[in-house]
């Protein structure tokens, strides 16, 4: 089992799209679950990246290609993870915020939401804070989530949560990103952080009384 955990954990770290897609389904069909094997091998691998690139090894049309490797293999688990609710949740706009086009842990965070029951509506990367109240009073959202992976964005996050609370609109609101923290959400004012998909849909289900 550890073994098909390298092999997607290098093929990111290789930035080679066709063998990661088809090393996903593999484990799918070995019976890893869908986060298990982003988890403990996926993820790993574009951490790694992330770290090599941080400290020059590596540079940027190298992580861009790992990112799309990373986005192949995403598409593979996250097709297996559909749920078909009968009656949602509740509702939730999710995006990137502005200035940052990280997208591909939003796609994880939206899968898992989706797969839990909630109605998802993905507002894209690089969304600014009145897009997100504009979209969230068009579908009566109940929740705002907003990613934001470089900590000169985040700043974005506390913005739309400032309007929310100065306009008295009733949206909750979830941040993550990897420079997100529970301390920062309280910082700004947030109803809640959640460090991963998993804990995203946690804290959604606490948040709402599911
Ligand atoms: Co960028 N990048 N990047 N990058 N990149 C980071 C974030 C960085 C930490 C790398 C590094 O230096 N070590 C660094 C940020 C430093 C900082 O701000 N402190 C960085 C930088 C500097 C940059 C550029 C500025 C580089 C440049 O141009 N010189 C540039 C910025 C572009 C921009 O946004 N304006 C840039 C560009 C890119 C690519 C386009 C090449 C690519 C992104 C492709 C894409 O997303 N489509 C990329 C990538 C891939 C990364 C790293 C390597 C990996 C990010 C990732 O996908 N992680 C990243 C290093 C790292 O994070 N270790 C890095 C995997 C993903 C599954 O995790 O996104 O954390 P994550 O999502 C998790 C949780 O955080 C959480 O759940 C997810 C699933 O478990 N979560 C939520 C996320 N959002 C949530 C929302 C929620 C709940 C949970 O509810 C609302």
């Amino acid at each position: 089992m550890a073994d098909i955990y390298e092999e997607a954990a290098q093929s990111i770290i290789e930035a080679d799209r066709e063998a990661a897609e088809e090393i996903a389904g593999r484990a799918l069909a070995q019976g890893i679950a869908p986060a298990e094997i982003m988890s403990q091998g996926f993820v790993k691998g574009i951490q790694e990246v992330g770290e090599l690139f941080e400290s020059g090894e590596l540079f940027l049309p190298e992580l861009m290609m790992s990112a799309n490797a990373m986005a192949g293999a995403t598409e593979v688990t996250n097709a297996a993870l559909e749920g078909d609710a009968a009656e949602a949740k509740g509702r939730i706009v999710l995006g990137t915020v502005q200035g940052d086009v990280h997208d591909i842990g939003k796609a994880i965070v939206i899968a898992y939401l989706k797969a839990n029951g909630y109605e998802v509506t993905d507002l894209g990367r690089d969304v600014s804070a009145e897009v997100f109240l504009e979209k969230a009073a068009l579908i009566d959202a109940d929740v705002i989530g907003m990613s934001a992976l470089l900590t000169t964005t985040m700043e974005e996050q506390r913005k739309v949560c400032r309007l929310i609370r100065e306009r008295g609109l009733p949206y909750k609101t979830v941040v993550g990103g990897a420079p997100c923290t529970q301390r920062w959400a309280d910082q700004i004012g947030a109803d809640a952080y959640a460090e991963d998909a998993n804990e995203g849909v946690r804290k959604l289900d606490e948040l709402l009384g599911r």
